[in-house]
């Protein structure tokens, strides 16, 4: 395996719930360097263009008006496998089913349900390339160039 990055972020949902601290022990503890951390507030435009490959999908709406609702965390980590090695960490998407299937992860330690599972991770070396450079726009080389919904990496 090789150094890589990815992009975590803390939802809203666990910004009000003052989960941040535990997060992040639980994140340094795993072996990850925060390389990056920014606090934002998400607009719609933003919000919608981050999640632009569940556009058509029907909790598409809901999971926008959510992500607006508060400022979210953005950071990115930096360990050798950090894309997948984060996203077993947070468990699966469904934060009720992570408390019964990953007790122990982040999901199930701070989330409420589907919607509301309060941290983000990149799923791919792709995601994770578009995910960083989509909010830390000086850390990536190359350049990123978004076509609707495709984006070409020169
Ligand atoms: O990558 P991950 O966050 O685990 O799940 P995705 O399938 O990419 O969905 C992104 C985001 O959308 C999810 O974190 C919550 C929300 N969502 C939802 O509200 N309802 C669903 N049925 C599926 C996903
Ligand atoms: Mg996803």
């Amino acid at each position: 395996s090789e150094k890589e990055r990815t992009l975590a972020m803390i939802k809203p949902d666990g910004l009000l719930g003052n989960y941040t601290d535990d997060i992040k022990k639980t994140i340094i503890r795993s072996g990850f360097s925060i390389v990056r951390e920014m606090m934002i507030q998400l607009d719609e435009e933003k919000a919608k263009l981050f999640y632009t490959e569940h556009s058509a999908k029907s909790f598409f709406p809901d999971l926008v008006r959510y992500m607006t609702s508060g400022p979210v965390l953005l950071m990115v980590l930096e360990k050798y496998n950090a894309i997948s090695d984060w996203r077993s960490l947070i468990g699966p998407t469904d934060a009720k089913q992570a408390k019964i299937s990953h007790p122990s992860s982040i999901r199930a330690m701070c989330g409420s349900s589907t919607e509301r599972n309060c941290v983000h991770g990149s799923d791919s070396r792709l995601s994770a390339a578009r995910e960083i450079s989509f909010f830390f726009k000086d850390i990536f080389p190359g350049v990123f160039i978004y076509i609707h919904e495709y984006i070409y990496i020169y």
